[in-house]
């Protein structure tokens, strides 16, 4: 009876993953993970359109260019869609709208009390910093038509996320406390979304310590650009740990 695995098969299965071999898209636990990711990301791209909108709604002057955000967004989920239905997997929306519940009930009270600054950490500076850094990961292990299709997605987060980040510069002096409220109650719920996906984003070879490195590098980068200090930016991203 052997009770010690080979060592041989766990260097093997090691390697794969840290050198991000591209997974076996045709098992049963690929698309089983693949379920609820997809689903994450169709949600996510549902929602982000519904976000837009309603920022619309608080900056009429800027409406018209938030409404093509928001059709970008709308082009995302087909995107996604698509990439599910080609691998013959069905998204788990329900799972995906609970994973999103507390982030969207947050979006939601931010509109109704017409903060526009929570609206917009929340929907162009956290979430786009997860999807920018969820998508450049996802890019290097997916299947050639997902990977196809998310390199046309990212390029567009980008967008999005300066958008947010330039119109919140541009109000620093003003909003800089409400900015770092709404940080101190986001950016923890990023953490635990990013906990809670880990397992499946395993599957996918997606590696969580570069998601977490990804989305840090994206989220600090618009910190820096909206003129925030070295100070300021470590007691907003030490938010997620305490
Ligand atoms: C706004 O433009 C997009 C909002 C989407 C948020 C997505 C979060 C992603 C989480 C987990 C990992 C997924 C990767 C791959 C894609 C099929
Ligand atoms: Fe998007
Ligand atoms: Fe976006």
């Amino acid at each position: 009876m052997t009770t010690i695995a080979s060592p041989e098969v766990d260097q093997h299965q090691e390697s794969e993953t840290v050198q991000g071999g591209l997974p076996d898209f045709t098992t049963n636990e690929y698309k089983d993970a693949y379920s609820r990711i997809n689903a994450i990301v169709i949600e996510g791209e549902k929602e982000a359109y519904d976000n837009y909108i309603s920022i619309g709604g608080l900056i009429p002057e800027n409406a018209a260019e938030l409404k093509r955000l928001a059709v970008m967004e709308k082009k995302h989920m087909h995107g996604f869609t698509a990439c599910g239905r080609n691998l013959g997997v069905t998204p788990d929306m329900p799972f995906a709208k609970k994973f999103f519940s507390r982030l969207h009930g947050n979006f939601q009270k931010a509109r109704e009390e017409g903060n526009l600054t929570g609206c917009l950490l929340i929907q162009a500076i956290l979430i786009e910093a997860f999807a920018i850094s969820a998508y450049n990961v996802y890019i290097r292990v997916a299947d050639p038509f997902a990977k196809k299709i998310t390199e046309g997605v990212v390029k567009d987060e980008y967008l999005h996320l300066n958008y947010g980040q330039e119109w919140l510069k541009e109000n620093l002096d003003k909003i800089k406390d409400a900015l770092i409220k709404a940080n101190k109650e986001n950016l923890p719920l990023i953490k635990s979304m990013l906990d809670e996906v880990a397992k499946d984003a395993e599957i996918l070879h997606m590696d969580k310590e570069e998601l977490m490195e990804e989305f840090m590098i994206a989220y600090q980068d618009s910190l820096v650009e909206m003129g925030l200090d070295n100070r300021q930016i470590a007691r907003m991203a030490l938010a997620a740990v305490v």
